[in-house]
């Protein structure tokens, strides 16, 4: 019935004016009334309609389910502080939902238990049992699960930071005979995996930073940005060039050394390289920009072919002329040793989809989203439809699918950004090359991460790589206190970093001191919290995801 009374303007009307947020109006095209369920999806408008891919009309026909999709943008989503009281739909797709959000709403009854149905779900049980790890990555602190995973098993987001350096900027110099005091290159020697030292990388930028030369050709010879980034970032952020003084560094300046708990600021190289890089920033061999803008400012200022050097995920996305680009190897600290951190981006993401307790049959729903974990669909939802080109219309060895790259005049991200619905899938390590080709830039990039970044990886005094912090599992009480401790914590050190790098003298020691003092309490807080909870998660692991 509620269903019926979304299709009738004036009722919406009325309905809008009682209940702010609801979801009317925020709707794909021609609901009939009569699907089983309603879903709401939290999409950009310039994602195709999900009503209408063929992965849905194909996931439709194979389980007998209709579901219709309902949207929100991201924007008017977040404007809403209770998305789970919105009327008149049974599920929330891309929620997004925090631990805290998850325990909560799970708690007073307002989302379904999911683990109750399993019975349903023959593929999200199967995951549960062969994986102790996402089942344990995906509780609550009450023991169940209250929202469906995504998991995408690529051993690519450890590594978020490449760094991209012009070789024709650098060639130029080697023409001119002006390569900086310090640095001895030959042209044979610009590939991939340029070995420079900070030193020598820092000569070069003061290079590409001389006002008086245009090394992209425009005609200016003021507008070459030296070494671009985004701050911040969950990638292609300034991590590893913090990291090259020594420390383990990364976007939430937190990792796991040793099997311990660690806050990089705490680290006497830490402020070393903040220090540094408040040189660099007076020099202006990097920009304020870097600390203010957006990945999509970053992108599209890429495209002009301005930056001399700079940190991405990969460099096609970030210029017109990746060719002209090389690889520079982390750079070499004085101590001739190279360090990289990992992040904490995870391949297991927690609160994709849930379902709302208003739902009528949840084990019906339950049954068609478990359909998501099969690898054919997973696929399909990851990259876009089979039937709109996603893939080769030919298996490979009658089984793999294998993405086509081919878009015609659309570039491959745009291709699947408008038509991939992402969320709820299940690609893992044993998926790839079996069920399912790895993209081609995946799979280049995975070779230079392999070849250039992962060798390089920061190592504690046991001689063991450092980690990245799982998914922790956590009592009601540590979310609270995580809630009151940690989001103010990661504001205060990314205020603090930013205007100690942008000031207009280096952060003196002493301001360190006095700015980890006044955050004693919460790193404190924040770092014994996250130990108890990661000292669970390796006795649950161990005990098989039983506990
Ligand atoms: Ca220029």
């Amino acid at each position: 019935m509620k269903k019926i009374i979304i299709m009738i303007t004036a009722v919406v009307v009325w309905f809008a004016c009682v209940i702010p947020y609801a979801v009317l109006g925020t709707s794909g095209g021609g609901k009939s009334g009569d699907q089983d369920f309603t879903v709401l999806a939290v999409k950009e408008d310039n994602v195709k309609d999900y009503n209408t891919m063929p992965v849905f009309e194909e996931l439709a026909e194979d389980t007998g389910i209709d579901v219709y999709w309902t949207f929100n943008t991201g924007a008017q989503y977040s404007n809403n502080p209770d998305p789970v009281g919105i009327n008149g739909i049974d599920a929330i797709y891309h929620s997004g939902f925090s631990n805290l959000k998850l325990s909560d709403y799970g708690k007073r009854g307002r989302i379904v238990a999911i683990d109750q149905y399993l019975d349903s779900m023959p593929n999200f049980k199967k995951i549960l049992e062969d994986r102790p790890d996402i089942a344990e990555a995906i509780k609550s602190p009450d023991g169940h699960i209250y929202s469906l995973p995504r998991v995408e098993e690529m051993g690519l987001k450890q590594y978020p930071n490449i760094l991209f350096i012009n070789k024709k900027w650098l060639e130029k110099l080697i023409d001119d005979n002006n390569l900086p005091q310090g640095v001895e290159l030959e042209k044979t020697d610009l590939v991939d995996g340029l070995d420079l030292s900070r030193a020598q990388f820092k000569a070069i930028l003061q290079k590409f930073n001389d006002q008086g030369i245009d090394f992209d050709g425009d005609g200016s010879t003021t507008n070459e940005i030296p070494l671009s980034f985004v701050s911040n970032n969950w990638q292609g952020n300034e991590s590893d060039l913090i990291a090259s003084f020594g420390v383990p560094e990364n976007a939430q300046h937190k990792t796991i050394v040793d099997g311990k708990i660690t806050f990089t600021v705490e680290d006497d190289n830490w402020f070393r390289a903040i220090q540094e890089l408040n040189s660099w920033y007076m020099e202006g061999l990097i920009r304020s920009t870097s600390y203010t803008w957006t990945q999509d400012d970053f992108l599209a200022n890429g495209q002009d072919g301005r930056y001399g050097a700079f940190y991405w995920w990969e460099k096609e996305t970030v210029v017109k002329n990746p060719d002209d680009y090389i690889i520079v190897l982390p750079l070499k600290d004085d101590d001739g040793n190279r360090y990289v951190g990992v992040s904490n981006e995870l391949e297991i993401e927690k609160g994709e989809c849930v379902i709302l307790s208003s739902c009528e049959d949840p084990a019906g729903l339950l049954s068609y989203f478990d359909k998501f974990f099969e690898p054919y669909y997973s696929a399909q939802l990851n990259y876009g439809s089979k039937d709109s080109g996603a893939f080769l219309p030919q298996l490979k060895d009658g089984k793999m699918l294998v993405p086509n790259d081919n878009h015609g005049s659309q570039s491959a991200d745009d291709f699947r950004m408008q038509n991939a619905p992402y969320g709820v899938v299940y690609l893992t390590d044993e998926q790839w090359g079996v069920t399912v080709q790895m993209e081609s830039r995946a799979s280049l990039r995975l070779e230079r991460l392999e070849a250039y970044v992962k060798p390089y990886t920061f190592k504690g005094a046991s001689g063991n790589d450092v980690q990245s912090i799982p998914n922790l599992n956590y009592t009601e009480d540590e979310l609270t206190e995580l809630n009151t401790y940690e989001s103010s914590l990661g504001n205060n050190i990314t205020s603090w970093v930013t205007s100690a790098i942008r000031g207009n003298s280096a952060p003196t020691r002493e301001s360190w001191q006095n700015f980890l003092e006044e955050n004693r309490k919460s790193i404190d807080t924040v770092t014994a919290i996250n130990q108890a909870a990661y000292d669970r998660y390796l006795t649950n692991i161990a005990r098989g995801g039983n506990g």
